[in-house]
């Protein structure tokens, strides 16, 4: 049980897809990170058309990030991710395989957690415009715990090919 009193934590989620529909699995996973309990939406960022980092000859991904305010523990967060994951048909098939829609905890407070499953900040986020750029759009001053702040970490990343999406209106 969640106790009322437990202080809630700002949280980022990186989200990305490359099979299916992407823009539509982002938009429900969103919807679906505001329907969690104990949790409230704060923003999220626009999308973008990602190269594949790690991996070729895959589809280009749509990532984006999301900020939530939750009062959720870091597991709890994991398992309910992991669960409209799968609601969205999401399979694993392999390390870096394709997927129709992939929610990682980027950032959970100031908190730095190594737990089986869960590392936070996510290991490589800060060498990844996919990430940073969307989370830049949300909070460029944020300080990664043990890395450093957004905006400073976008330099080195500016060789990656990302683009933004247009709105929807
Ligand atoms: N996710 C990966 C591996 N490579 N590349 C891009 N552009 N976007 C991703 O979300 C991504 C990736 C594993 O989670
Ligand atoms: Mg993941
Ligand atoms: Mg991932």
């Amino acid at each position: 049980m969640t106790s009322p009193s437990t202080a809630s934590v700002n949280a980022f989620i990186g989200l990305g897809a490359n099979l299916g529909d992407p823009v539509t699995a982002i938009a429900e996973a969103c919807e679906a990170l505001a329907a969690l309990p104990d949790t409230r939406f704060v923003a999220r960022s626009g999308n973008y058309r990602t190269a594949p980092v790690g991996v070729s000859g895959q589809p280009d991904y749509i990532n984006a990030v999301a900020q939530i305010d939750t009062r959720l523990s870091p597991m709890a967060l994991l398992v309910a991710l992991m669960d409209i994951e799968t609601r969205h048909g999401r399979t694993r098939d392999f390390t870096m395989a394709p997927r129709t829609l992939d929610l990682d905890v980027l950032l959970y407070g100031d908190q730095q957690i190594a737990l089986p499953g869960l590392h936070v900040p996510h290991p490589r986020m800060h060498q990844r415009a996919f990430v940073l750029v969307p989370l830049a759009e949300l909070a460029p001053t944020q300080e990664i715990p043990g890395i450093g702040r957004v905006d400073q970490l976008l330099a080195a990343v500016a060789d990656q090919v990302i683009a933004p999406l247009p709105r929807a209106t």
